[in-house]
């Protein structure tokens, strides 16, 4: 198939701040609710702790150390040719307690300078206002956002920074994942506070409360746009942004009911929060979620306009796999931290469980074009695998490359029918700390880290094969794959 890739297209990567940055108690910043997770594997889940405790590694309190490097490392990123790099602000960075009556000047400095430095090499910054980092003072005061105090306090973040930045930075997202809260695993990003340590993910110690989480979810929802509307009066330049995991689904069988099935969790997991986002109302299917499950949504008295007023300018979203969706029970299923589904039969799956489709990334592309006509923008995908050194010192990640061939032409595919994609920026361009387990040996990266899974190594930065095969796709365009 022809070259797709319009001219301006935004090649890139992604990291988020408590994934990369470390530094959790330099220059002011406040703890964020990513500081107070350990680390975990594929068998050992990641722990949440109310307070940190002693003799126990938070993997996000040194992370790569991106805070102190990161001019050697947008150094790299601009020798493979970004164009784009998706980064986030921690929010415990400039406001450490949640409602300080200043912002803390030395966060704001480090961001400007992160900023200015891409600017030198032309790459855009796309940034997320809040990547899984709320900080721990608005879950202790606020109980996160259910608290309506939450939508002020982070509106006030947003337009801080947002106009701090304005004329360095034009590209932002929200809430990163913001559909995660749909799960009954998603209490901790939308900041609510658990009764007691455990689990991140699913936590038996903490049960899930549904109408709690669901107005949280709405105030967050709220919060989101009324920064689109403010980013607006701030810069209306600003190409502003929601951001939702899509976790792509197939019925497992042609039966009717697996495929009404299959319908009926897309919309609500993967349509929901986009659909409030993007078209600005609840849809049909959501209020008849609460109805059947007893949940009521009490809207402020403007929230209803503010969601129609402060819908977003493009629609961004995560791909990594897609699973199936059966009726019966008994089916074979995938691994996977978050969410999982029944195991495709024609798919093989990532070491840590996720099915590999490529294919499915252009399915996907249609279906959130069809249904919103926005510009999209692939703002994380890739490859988590345990990288080896070979005996000449070098890692040789043909299976990362392939995964990633196999995605832009699919991308190509999607570009080729007409769908508006303007960027892609995958997942962990440098190894980082992983979000679901906390490893680092889940790495992702074109720059190798040299770092473990209990904090241990020298933190110098590699290059893998893939970097020179990335450098020649954004010079190519996405032609020389
Ligand atoms: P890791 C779970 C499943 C899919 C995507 O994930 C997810 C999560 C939550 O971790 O989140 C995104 O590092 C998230 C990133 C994260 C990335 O996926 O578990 O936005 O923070 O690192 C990859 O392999």
């Amino acid at each position: 198939m022809n070259n797709n890739f319009p001219k301006d297209f935004l090649w890139g990567g992604a990291i988020a701040a408590n994934q990369a940055e470390g530094a959790a108690f330099e220059d002011g910043k406040g703890l964020s609710i990513s500081d107070m997770m350990t680390a975990g594997s594929i068998n050992k889940p990641r722990m949440f702790t109310l307070s940190l405790k002693e003799d126990t590694y938070y993997p996000a309190h040194t992370a790569i150390d991106f805070y102190h490097r990161y001019k050697e490392d947008i150094a790299m990123f601009a020798e493979m040719g970004f164009k784009i790099f998706r980064l986030s602000i921690a929010w415990s960075r400039i406001f450490p307690n949640g409602d300080d009556t200043e912002p803390n000047e030395a966060g704001l400095k480090f961001y400007e300078n992160v900023f200015k430095e891409l600017r030198k090499y032309d790459i855009e910054p796309l940034v997320t206002l809040s990547h899984f980092d709320i900080p721990m003072a608005i879950m202790n005061k606020y109980n996160g956002f259910h608290n309506r105090k939450t939508i002020d306090l982070f509106v006030r973040y947003a337009e801080t920074v947002m106009n701090r930045y304005k004329d360095l930075v034009k590209y932002w997202l929200t809430f990163n994942e913001i559909n995660v809260g749909v799960l009954p695993t998603g209490n901790l990003v939308l900041g609510i506070k658990p009764e007691q340590d455990g689990e991140v993910f699913d936590s038996p110690n903490n049960p899930d409360n549904p109408q709690v989480r669901f107005q949280a979810l709405h105030n967050m929802f709220v919060a989101s746009a009324k920064t689109v509307v403010l980013g607006h009066s701030i810069n209306p330049n600003f190409l502003i942004g929601n951001m939702i995991a899509h976790f792509t689904m197939y019925p497992l069988t042609c039966k009717p009911e697996d495929i009404l099935l299959t319908k009926e969790k897309d919309l609500m997991f993967n349509k929901f929060c986009g659909d409030v986002q993007a078209k600005g109302f609840y849809p049909f299917y959501a209020l008849d979620y609460f109805d059947k499950n007893g949940i009521q949504i009490e809207f402020g008295p403007e929230d209803e306009e503010i969601l129609k007023a402060g819908t977003v300018d493009m629609y961004t979203f995560s791909y990594y796999m897609s699973f199936c969706v059966s009726g019966d029970s008994g089916v074979e299923m995938t691994l996977g931290n978050l969410l999982g589904g029944a195991k495709n039969p024609y798919l093989k799956a990532s070491e840590w469980g996720w099915q590999v489709d490529p294919e499915g990334l252009a399915y996907t592309l249609y279906d959130l074009y069809d249904r919103y006509q926005l510009p999209l923008m692939i703002v994380e995908n890739g490859l988590g695998a345990v990288d080896n050194f070979n005996e000449d010192g070098e890692i040789v990640d043909d299976y990362r490359i392939e995964y990633l061939i196999d995605h832009i032409q699919s991308m190509n595919r999607a570009l080729n029918q007409g769908v508006n994609l303007i960027g892609y920026t995958m997942w962990g361009p440098i190894d980082i700390i992983s979000g679901g387990t906390g490893e680092m040996k889940k790495r992702y990266g074109f720059i190798y880290v040299d770092r473990d899974n209990e904090g241990n190594g020298t933190l110098n930065r590699i290059k893998k094969k893939s970097f020179e095969w990335y450098k020649k796709v954004i010079k190519s365009n996405g032609e020389n794959l």
